[in-house]
């Protein structure tokens, strides 16, 4: 049983007995599960405030679209569209993560106060990251990542896609570490739909352990993904389940992920998933208990 972490969790991030909740906070206009309801930036600092209120121990703060086909979102709106939200929920007293794969949004978002650089592409789409993150030393979520979104369908391809994902990654903390960011400044993320299709995600999820025993924070966002919808299609029309209908099955991946030792999971709808979370610690501490009772 997976319970007390096996690793030093970066600094500035909160401590808690249990897997803490990231809430998604998209401040865009195409996301595919939330696109355009929270894009104005007022709006969206109001929703990062609810989700708190909901039970979100930080929130992910992102101003570009990532899902697959998605074209990139100049530098300047991107700024425009972080930039305010990041500064009032930092000020409110929130952990915010900047979901960036930009160096200077992921600057100028840690000066605004953000704690955590999320990176989808894991430093790889800008060769100016590493040496942000090396010089800001704010913890940095390394995603598996194969390419940008206009493409990564025809990338997903493997021949062991646990054994592949994890020597990619630490590939990419190799090559992060070298440039001179600190190890326990890492996180990783197995990239869940990432140039992966719905067999290699639930392979990833089943085997989250391969990703655990690298010794850092292992985050996993599920949340709404297609291979959800996917799993849930209707059985007479084959329809997939819509985005917004994934939340249950959401919180299920939640539960297991945390029993499984996530650090943390990525989520849209909060509530339920920090309801699980703290099922799963309360029935963790309660093994714990019976083991150190003899029961
Ligand atoms: N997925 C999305 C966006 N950001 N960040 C991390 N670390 N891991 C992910 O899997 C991830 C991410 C895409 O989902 P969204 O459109 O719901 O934000």
């Amino acid at each position: 049983m997976s319970n007390s972490p096996s690793f030093s969790l970066p600094a500035g991030l909160p401590r808690l007995d249990r897997c803490a909740v990231m809430g998604v906070v998209n401040v865009t206009l195409d996301s595919f599960s939330d696109g355009g309801l929270w894009h104005d930036p007022a709006k969206a600092i109001a929703h990062g405030l609810a989700l708190r209120a909901r039970g979100a121990d930080l929130v992910d703060v992102g101003g570009e679209s990532t899902r697959p086909g998605a074209q990139r979102v100049p530098e300047e709106e991107e700024l425009r569209r972080v930039l305010p939200v990041v500064r009032e929920l930092a000020a409110a007293g929130m952990v915010v993560s900047v979901d960036t794969m930009r160096a200077s949004v992921a600057e100028q978002a840690v000066e605004a106060g953000a704690a955590i650089v999320n990176d989808v592409s894991g430093g790889l789409a800008d060769p100016a990251m590493a040496r942000v993150v090396a010089d800001t030393g704010a913890p940095f979520v390394v995603m598996h990542w194969r390419g940008q979104s206009a493409d990564m369908e025809r990338l997903a391809v493997y021949r062991d896609v646990v054994a592949d994902v994890v020597a990619e990654l630490t590939v990419r903390v190799d090559a992060l570490l070298a440039a001179g960011v600190k190890e326990d400044q890492l996180i990783l993320d197995p990239g869940l739909g990432f140039a992966k299709t719905a067999e290699h995600n639930w392979a990833l999820l089943g085997r989250l352990d391969a990703l655990t025993a690298l010794g850092r924070p292992v985050l996993v966002a599920a949340s709404r993904k297609r291979f959800l919808g996917t799993l849930l299609a209707d059985p007479q029309s084959g329809a997939l389940r819509p985005a917004r209908e994934r939340d249950d099955a959401t919180a299920a991946v939640s539960a297991l992920s945390a029993q499984a030792g996530a650090w943390a999971v990525r989520v849209h709808d909060v509530s339920g998933t920090a309801d699980a979370v703290r099922v799963v610690a309360a029935w963790q501490h309660a093994a714990r208990q019976g083991v150190r009772e003899g029961l």
